[in-house]
């Protein structure tokens, strides 16, 4: 079967669940309650997963995810972002992209707004600590154990995945999106935590 009608194929799957939020958050949450279940202290909570699919700028706000840049990130394009909360009070963020430019890095973090119209919409990186001067570009407050950052290496079909682990959870309703960026993410002084131009968006209602 040649390649683009495959990607057809799994679009159109991709698709069908977009919109769905798969928020698994009832059977976590009383395991986590009832103390007195054994099981509840073994193995993670899986929490959250977002799966959809980037849709032209025209339709933010009301589609779950944009692309502000449709060469590095095609309209149609699949994202999926999976948030675990561990037992040891940490999270764990996995975000995974297809339909990207082959062989291409991409920097990616969690922010703090919905995407919006424009890239700026999503506001600053989700910080843990938050530094008091913004926008943050010092690396003792933009570093990866202070901020999710999930910056992507895309293979050569332009597939990509990436994993933060982090020994924090985000505040509620603190972290609404992840924003991939044209860059992989800089961490030197006066530049920590820059990764150029904002390309797309994904809303994830992070918990
Ligand atoms: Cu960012």
């Amino acid at each position: 079967m040649p390649r683009h009608s495959l990607t057809a194929l799994n679009r159109g799957a991709l698709v069908a669940v977009a919109g769905v939020l798969a928020v698994a958050a009832g059977a976590g949450l009383t395991a986590t309650a009832d103390a007195a279940e054994p099981r509840a202290t073994k193995g993670p909570l899986p929490r959250l997963v977002v799966g959809t699919v980037f849709a032209p700028v025209s339709a933010a706000p009301y589609a779950q995810a944009v692309t502000y840049d449709s060469e590095l990130v095609p309209v149609g394009g699949s994202v999926q972002v999976k948030e675990t909360l561990r037992r040891d009070g940490g999270t764990r963020i996995e975000l995974r992209v297809r339909d990207l430019v082959a062989h291409r890095v991409y920097g990616a973090h969690v922010h703090t707004k919905p995407c919006g119209k424009l890239p700026a919409d999503a506001g600053p990186h989700y910080q843990d600590r938050v530094d008091p001067t913004q926008p943050s570009v010092n690396p003792e407050y933009a570093n990866p154990d202070n901020e999710a950052w999930l910056d992507l290496t895309a293979d050569r079909h332009g597939s990509a995945r990436s994993l933060a682990t982090v020994d924090w959870r985000f505040r509620e309703r603190g972290a609404r999106s992840v924003v991939l960026h044209e860059m992989a993410t800089a961490t030197h002084e006066g530049h920590a935590g820059t990764a150029g131009a904002r390309l797309a968006c994904v809303n994830v209602p992070f918990v």
